[in-house]
């Protein structure tokens, strides 16, 4: 028995998952551990929410929420979702919490007294407006590489190249839209270029595992060439803390104000979520983390292409210099996966959201897992259409699983009552079958072992391919009229076969298993040794259908539901903000007012002062209208107020609400006044 430490990455608590995030890390990484589990491996399985980062603020100020709401929010949406959708962590932990912030603090203690970083001033952006330093995605420009306008401080998500504010054309801060200035601060540094002499051998060939039955032989071609590439460019120091005031606080003296890179602390995730799991369950976290106690345990990583370096690279250099641990046996990256011709896209709203998948079909998610796993973007990007998914399901799923499980059981209780039949003599060619039939399992388990579970899942459905073209040519419908004496060793046969098939059903359709496993009136096998044979006599259940069919009216829904907001733009005019719930639009009170008299500001060529009637009140609004409405033009006219907007000091003067105006191509406005005979006074609108 071998001990394995599998993580997924965390997945950020700044939104829902989409189907991208599900078939390139959370339900690989799922099927991997049920096979260790069956394969009577001690295998944990660890994963939790990403809570810090600029991910997470920028989300906040987005929603206009605090942080902390932010994660709790979607903290508790993301772990239902994988509740619901059958992903068996052993624990799905948070980095906000207060275990979490010990045990980051700790585990950077002892890097900073093992000497892992160097402390060092520079120059950083930083954004006047709102006081704050600009890393990673709280500042954009051009990118040098590829001139992709919109990347990001730490990357360009077009090109791929890592990135540092510094290297931005043209850089803008995300809070201000403003050009940021430059200011002196200091931070942590991880020299990486120091570690090169002992990650590339070790990347190469240090993981490669001597016991093949174990193992892959290495790691994922993409993932050598990533590593590779980035050593051969030179690693270069990366700075593991940040100026911000959400994440972990730096916990040496003279850092106020910082707190540990996202990329620092998320890792370390997995262990404080280990640790959350020895808690609860009364078990010792150490063997599956530390060289002391679990020398051999094979720690895995499950995760995004996008996430290579920091699993590959960085993190083992954090855990080698701390000292105490393991480090990772294999990391397998997945490629991305799109959707319909298109990337995945939260902010352009083209998504398959995978709660809003198990909402309206939470009977369904084998049907999802069986399709995911087969495009999964094990080697390359793929791709999800709901015409594929469709025609995975009725054509393989339906067509050739379900058929086969179906008259194998509706058969045994029309001839023999719901009783296994003895075999009597096989012909050769059964027996021929019913040695193939256990082969499955030692191929299967091989490709798992090697990550090959796109695969895995495709010998576990030649199985039922196997059935259905066996009882397609004995036919023993029409036999039990012709040869009876036949239809006992079919039927037997066709009941091992559907017992092997649930067998190894159990890690890619765990619900189908389960369902075959009831029919078979039987619980459920291990993947151990070869699995016993059905005994004649046994009796089993009624059969029901394993899979309906997928409709054309249900394909037809879900492509009209993707609706990309990206449609909706034009050059001439600003591309349409993200979308708001009801609920936000509500929160707005528009009402009709009457404006009663109106005056130019002192030295402000734009702005006027206005008192305007609301029916409940009289106000002052500041309004910057001057270059477009004279005062006397504007008196008596009917207008649209936002009410309840904050008050705020325009020049000296209080302002309560705004005047709602309409602007053409040439940025002239014109107030939004009622007609039908409205104008004539206040009106709650
Ligand atoms: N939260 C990034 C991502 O979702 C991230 C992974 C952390 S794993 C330690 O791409
Ligand atoms: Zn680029």
């Amino acid at each position: 028995m071998t001990r394995y430490t599998v993580t997924a990455a965390l997945p950020y608590a700044n939104g829902p998952l989409h189907l991208g995030h599900i078939a390139g890390v959370y339900l690989p990484a799922d099927i991997f551990v049920r096979f260790l589990r069956l394969k009577g491996e001690d295998a944990l399985f660890i994963c939790g929410s990403d809570e810090h980062g600029a991910a997470i603020t920028l989300r906040a100020k987005k929603e206009g929420v605090s942080p902390q709401e932010i994660v709790d929010k979607y903290h508790q949406l993301i772990e239902s979702t994988f509740q619901l959708f059958g992903i068996s962590f052993d624990i799905y932990h948070r980095t906000s919490s207060a275990l979490h912030r010990k045990v980051s603090s700790d585990f950077f203690l002892t890097l900073h007294k093992n000497q892992a970083f160097v402390k060092q001033v520079s120059q950083q952006y930083f954004d006047e407006t709102y006081q704050q330093f600009l890393a990673d995605r709280y500042i954009t420009g051009t990118c040098p590489k590829c001139q992709n306008p919109d990347a990001y401080g730490d990357q360009c998500e077009k090109c791929g190249s890592d990135l540092s504010p510094i290297d931005l054309i043209n850089p803008k801060s995300t809070l201000s839209g403003l050009s940021p200035i430059l200011k002196e601060t200091s931070h942590w540094y991880l020299p990486m270029g120091d570690h090169e002499t002992w990650l590339e051998p070790w990347i190469q060939e240090g993981h490669l595992d001597l016991n093949p039955q174990h193992n892959p032989k290495e790691w994922r071609n993409q993932v050598l060439g990533q590593c590779m590439s980035w050593i051969k460019e030179g690693l270069k120091p990366r700075a593991m803390t940040r100026d911000l005031d959400w994440g972990v606080p730096v916990p040496l003296p003279n850092a106020e104000g910082k707190v540990l890179y996202v990329w620092l602390d998320a890792p370390i995730g997995y262990i404080s979520a280990t640790q959350a799991w020895a808690e609860k369950t009364g078990k010792d976290w150490k063997p599956y983390w530390k060289k002391t106690e679990g020398k051999d345990t094979k720690l895995v990583h499950f995760i995004g292409k996008d996430n290579i370096v920091f699993h590959a690279i960085i993190f083992p250099i954090l855990l080698k210099t701390h000292g105490e641990y393991i480090l990772p046996n294999n990391v397998p990256a997945y490629e991305f996966l799109n959707l319909e011709g298109d990337k995945f896209s939260t902010s352009r709203n083209w998504a398959v959201w995978l709660h809003e998948y198990l909402e309206k079909y939470p009977t369904k998610t084998d049907e999802l897992k069986y399709v995911l796993t087969s495009i999964a973007p094990e080697n390359k990007d793929s791709e999800f259409t709901w015409s594929d998914y469709q025609q995975r399901v009725n054509a393989e799923l339906a067509d050739i699983l379900g058929n086969f499980v179906n008259r194998t059981l509706v058969l045994t209780h029309k001839y023999f009552d719901g009783i296994v039949p003895e075999a009597g003599e096989l012909t050769e060619g059964e027996t021929m079958l019913i040695k193939r039939l256990y082969e499955f399992e030692p191929r299967i388990s091989e490709l798992m072992y090697a990550y090959k579970i796109r695969e895995a899942q495709q010998e576990m459905m030649q199985i039922a391919r196997m059935g259905n073209k066996y009882l397609a040519d004995e036919e023993p419908w029409k036999k039990v009229k012709t040869h009876p004496e036949r239809v006992p060793a079919i039927l037997n046969t066709a009941l091992q076969i559907t017992r092997e098939l649930a067998r190894m059903a159990q890690i890619f359709l765990p619900e189908t298993a389960k369902k075959i496993y009831g029919m078979l009136n039987l619980p459920a096998d291990s993947w151990q040794s070869t699995v016993a044979r059905l005994q004649p006599g046994h009796g089993i259940s009624p059969a029901e259908i394993l899979f309906e069919k997928i409709t054309d009216e249900m394909v037809e829904a879900e492509r009209q539901k993707l609706q990309p907001t990206e449609h909706l733009t034009n050059p001439k005019f600003p591309p349409m903000k993200d979308l708001i719930s009801f609920d936000d639009f509500t929160k707005m009170d528009l009402r009709l007012g009457k404006v009663i008299a109106a005056q130019k500001m002192e030295n402000a060529d734009k702005l006027l002062v206005l008192t305007v009637n609301t029916g409940i009140d009289e106000r002052t609004i500041v309004s910057g209208i001057a270059l477009h409405y004279k005062a006397e033009e504007i008196i008596g006219k009917s207008v649209v107020v936002l009410m309840n907007l904050a008050p705020r000091k325009i020049r000296g003067v209080e302002s309560h609400g705004m005047l709602l105006m309409a602007e053409n191509e040439d940025g002239k406005l014109s107030a939004l006044v009622s007609e039908r005979g409205f104008e004539e006074g206040p009106t709650i609108s």
